[in-house]
């Protein structure tokens, strides 16, 4: 469909205007919610995360692209749409880093995940509680301080003492954590980077 192709290009180069123009035609055509995210938004963010990952885009180009994205995506505010699970994310306990995290909220939200964003500095508690009142099928967790990625195994903890650990899976990344970070504190998943993030959420939700 044009009016997708033209919408994918404007998000890749992050011209937020020509997004939302470009949004309100899809709708006007009567192209379904769920088309305009999978096609237009989430294809887009893919190319963004590939040209990232190549070192053809960098952060800059990054936020100018998730900034036309979040324009084009709030326009689906209302629409019916056909989530392929809820996601529960935010930056762990004591670290305020979130550039990164919302990359990985943002590719999320725009591969078809319903996306509940928590922020910065959220203690196990809160995800737990969180995890709960939106009935999450993932608990994603970002840290950027080697200081604060015992936060994520604290999160599992509590989310095994809530009785949550058999409904939820958990996903974390940031600079520093690994694999075998995440095989340690029997997270179910890692992810390097935001494009990676999405793969991770789809391998681990199969829909
Ligand atoms: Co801070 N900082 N910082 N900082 N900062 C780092 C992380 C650091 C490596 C710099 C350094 O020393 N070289 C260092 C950490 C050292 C360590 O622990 N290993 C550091 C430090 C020490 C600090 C302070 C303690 C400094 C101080 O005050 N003395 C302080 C801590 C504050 C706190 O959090 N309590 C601090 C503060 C800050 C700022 C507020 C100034 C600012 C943050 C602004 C913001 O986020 N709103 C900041 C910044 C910008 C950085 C650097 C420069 C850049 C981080 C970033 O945004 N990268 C960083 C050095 C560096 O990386 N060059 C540094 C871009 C972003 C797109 O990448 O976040 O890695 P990243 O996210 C990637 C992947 O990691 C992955 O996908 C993303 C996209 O590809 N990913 C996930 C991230 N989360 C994921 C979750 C997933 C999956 C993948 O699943 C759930």
């Amino acid at each position: 469909m044009a009016v997708l192709e033209d919408l994918k290009q404007a998000i890749i180069s992050g011209n937020r205007d020509k997004a939302k123009e470009l949004t309100q035609k899809a709708l006007d055509e009567g192209v379904e919610a769920r088309t305009i995210v999978v096609d237009g938004i989430a294809a887009a963010m893919e190319v963004v995360g590939e040209k990232f990952r190549a070192n053809e885009f960098f952060v800059p180009e990054l936020l100018i692209a998730q900034r036309a994205m979040k324009e084009s995506l709030s326009m689906m505010s209302g629409a019916e749409v056909d989530y392929v699970g809820t996601v529960v994310i935010g930056t762990v306990k004591g670290d305020l880093h979130d550039i990164g995290k919302n990359l990985v909220a943002a590719m999320l939200e725009g591969a078809g995940f319903k996306v509940v964003d928590l922020g910065v500095d959220v203690s196990p508690a809160q995800f737990v509680e969180a995890g709960k009142e939106n009935s999450a099928n993932l608990v994603a967790m970002s840290a950027l301080l080697t200081t604060t990625m015992g936060s994520m195994r604290d999160t599992v903890a509590e989310l095994e003492k809530a009785g949550l650990r058999d409904a939820v899976k958990v996903m974390i990344g940031g600079a520093p954590v690994t694999q075998s970070y995440a095989d340690e504190i029997k997270a179910d998943g890692y992810a390097p980077d935001a494009a990676s993030a999405v793969e991770q959420a789809k391998q681990l939700l199969p829909v």
